[in-house]
């Protein structure tokens, strides 16, 4: 039996959820409030020691960490494929895996939290936003946090997040043009794709997603292809609500323009560097 501990409109999850999807495994799934703190709750701890989602059970087994639920039930339940044969394109796949691990799931969570969940921590209470930051345990994660709570746009970990984003489009337009297929490790869609995913659907639910793509059309061709996948459908645009998808829009529109601004600071940076992006 298969348990997924989710939340509504986690990257990470959804990451998981498609592969789910694509491979039509059935599951059952526990829905934890991130909102009210349920991650922190001993008895999830005793499954996720890092109080975060996903984490998913297979008879009894416990695995965490998106990427390698994701390898794990690409091991487990082998039709179709995700990832792929040849030795040289699991390595491109698994850049992927890293680039989303290593960067853009920070990028996201930043990006996001500057939008949309600074605002709804600005109506809690002081002490229930004290409690928020002094359960996150990790000082790094909890600096990024509260700078982003603070600043906002103009935190360094969402410049940070904006150049992650540059290099990750600059790399996607790259990988995409050659391989006429339009997959980003193999001639078929691999989980390479599948990381992808939630994080420029993200970009997109915000409405800023055109500040990386506007130059870049293979980006773009790809992003229209995977939204009509139905396991796209199925685990990221479905369980969304008229509701999220408005309070995206609308907090990403506030941001856009600064996000804008300092995208072409960072692209001035790296010109001014060119021996050294990151
Ligand atoms: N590297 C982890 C990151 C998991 C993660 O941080 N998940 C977010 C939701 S996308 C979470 O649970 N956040 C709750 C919190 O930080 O309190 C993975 O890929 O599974």
């Amino acid at each position: 039996m298969i348990e997924i501990y989710k939340a509504g409109n986690s990257i990470c999850t959804q990451k998981v959820l498609i592969v789910l999807a694509e491979k039509r495994v059935p599951f059952t799934a526990h829905d934890i409030d991130l909102f009210n703190n349920e991650q922190y709750r001993p008895e999830y701890l005793a499954i996720n020691p890092k109080g975060v989602v996903p984490a998913l059970v297979h008879d009894g087994k416990v695995i965490t960490e998106s990427t390698l639920i994701c390898e794990y039930l690409d091991d487990t339940f082998s039709d179709p494929r995700l990832i792929p044969a040849a030795p040289y394109e699991r390595v491109v796949m698994r850049k992927w895996s890293k680039a989303v691990d290593e960067g853009l799931f920070e990028a996201t969570r930043e990006l996001s939290f500057s939008a949309m969940f600074r605002e709804r921590m600005s109506g809690m209470t002081e002490a229930q936003r004290e409690k928020r930051f002094t359960n996150i345990g990790d000082p790094n994660k909890r600096a990024r946090f509260m700078s982003t709570y603070e600043l906002g746009v103009e935190s360094p970990y969402v410049f940070q997040a904006i150049a992650n984003y540059e290099n990750a489009f600059r790399d996607m337009e790259k990988a995409l043009a050659k391989d006429s297929k339009g997959w980003l490790a193999a001639a078929t869609m691999s989980l390479a794709d599948i990381n992808m995913m939630p994080f420029v659907a993200r970009l997109a639910y915000l409405q800023i997603i055109d500040v990386w793509t506007e130059n870049r059309p293979l980006c773009r061709a790809w992003w229209s292809k995977v939204q009509q996948l139905p396991s796209f459908q199925a685990a990221i645009r479905d369980p969304l609500t008229e509701r999220e998808l408005e309070t995206m829009a609308t907090s990403g529109a506030r941001i856009r323009k600064r996000v804008s601004e300092r995208r072409d600071d960072y692209l001035a940076l790296v010109a001014s560097a060119p021996k050294a992006p990151i």
